[in-house]
């Protein structure tokens, strides 16, 4: 029974985990933080990532996690610049596709896809970035009818308050207090998992009260969408930034509109938090990061589990970060 949280890799920085069962086992693809040496600085050029392992697991609980290695690297992507951030993973007819946040040769995020016949890599990257996307943390996500949407986009150094309609602006508007709060994004994937197949769409998130979230609220959206079906509803869950929480609202339709429902986590050691929320054998699990193991450096973040628990009306039961400290 685990009640307390377990850190899942002890000789390594790992941190933004996007965590799938395939084949029978859980997959954890997470970045690889390291030291580059890069000042802190709100524009997050400290997250100075370069390649992704891919690690697996049959027992998250008690077991050892097995690390494959070296799966993608920014050397191997031809429209690379620099900063390798948070991935995610899809199977579809026999292939895994890797979704991953790079900036590109002028220092603007885009989302680029890899594909792999294993879900342990190697991941191929394709030539150039996914056609209209932008800005970071792509989540991806199957519908019960087997098609795919991806969940993006995050604030500062992430640069979703450059665009606008999908269309980037002149100047980056952040908004604050009683302006309504930036959105993350949605949007449907094309049939070979290539492409947008759409538009991509804002994530309406609503107060429970019916109104629309405010910049200035201390759980709107910021980075690190999720989402995950739990009893029939849509879960849409993301990190609040500078504010430090894992937040969660619920609706009935995966584009939204979604009702808040409360805190996840509360802060952890470091400035960012992320997470994933999966189900393995029966139990649900939150996956997440801190930064105790180095001393609190931000940008070296470590991998952990808690069992994820919820109530009989189907909200979740918050989390406190800071537990299990070393
Ligand atoms: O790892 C770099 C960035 O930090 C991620 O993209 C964000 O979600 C935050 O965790």
């Amino acid at each position: 029974m685990m009640q307390k949280s377990r850190y899942l890799i002890e000789d390594d920085f790992m941190a933004d985990p996007a965590v799938h069962v395939f084949e029978g086992k859980l997959y954890i693809y997470p970045s690889h933080d390291r030291e580059s040496g890069i000042p802190e600085n709100d524009n997050g050029d400290h997250f100075d990532m370069n390649d992704y392992h891919v690690f697996s697991a049959s027992d998250i609980e008690n077991e050892p996690l097995t690390d494959h290695g070296v799966v993608l690297k920014v050397g191997d992507i031809p429209w690379a610049g620099r900063q390798l951030w948070d991935c995610d993973v899809a199977f579809k007819d026999g292939k895994y596709y890797m979704y991953f946040s790079l900036k590109d040769k002028n220092d603007i995020f885009r989302l680029g896809v890899a594909v792999s016949n294993s879900p342990e890599g190697p991941f191929i990257p394709k030539p150039d970035p996914v056609r209209g996307s932008y800005s970071i943390d792509p989540a991806v996500f199957k519908d019960n009818d087997g098609t795919h949407y991806i969940y993006f986009g995050g604030l500062w150094g992430g640069q979703l308050q450059r665009y606008k309609d999908n269309k980037a602006l002149e100047n980056a508007f952040l908004p604050s207090g009683d302006e309504l709060a930036l959105r993350s994004r949605v949007v449907r994937l094309s049939e070979d998992m290539l492409d947008f197949a759409e538009e991509p769409r804002p994530v309406v998130i609503l107060n429970q009260d019916g109104t629309m979230m405010k910049a200035g609220q201390e759980n709107r959206f910021f980075e690190a969408s999720w989402m995950h079906i739990y009893n029939g509803k849509y879960y849409f869950s993301y990190s609040t930034g500078d504010t430090h929480l894992l937040c969660y609202a619920t609706g009935d339709n995966l584009y939204g509109p979604f009702t808040y429902q409360g805190v996840i986590l509360t802060p952890v050691v470091g400035w960012t938090t992320h997470h994933a929320i999966t189900e393995f054998n029966g139990k649900w699990y939150l996956f997440f990061h801190d930064c105790v193991p180095s001393g609190g450096r931000t940008w070296l973040r470590s991998l952990k589990v808690i069992k994820l628990d919820y109530n009989e009306d189907g909200t979740i039961q918050t989390i406190n970060g800071n537990e299990n400290q070393i």
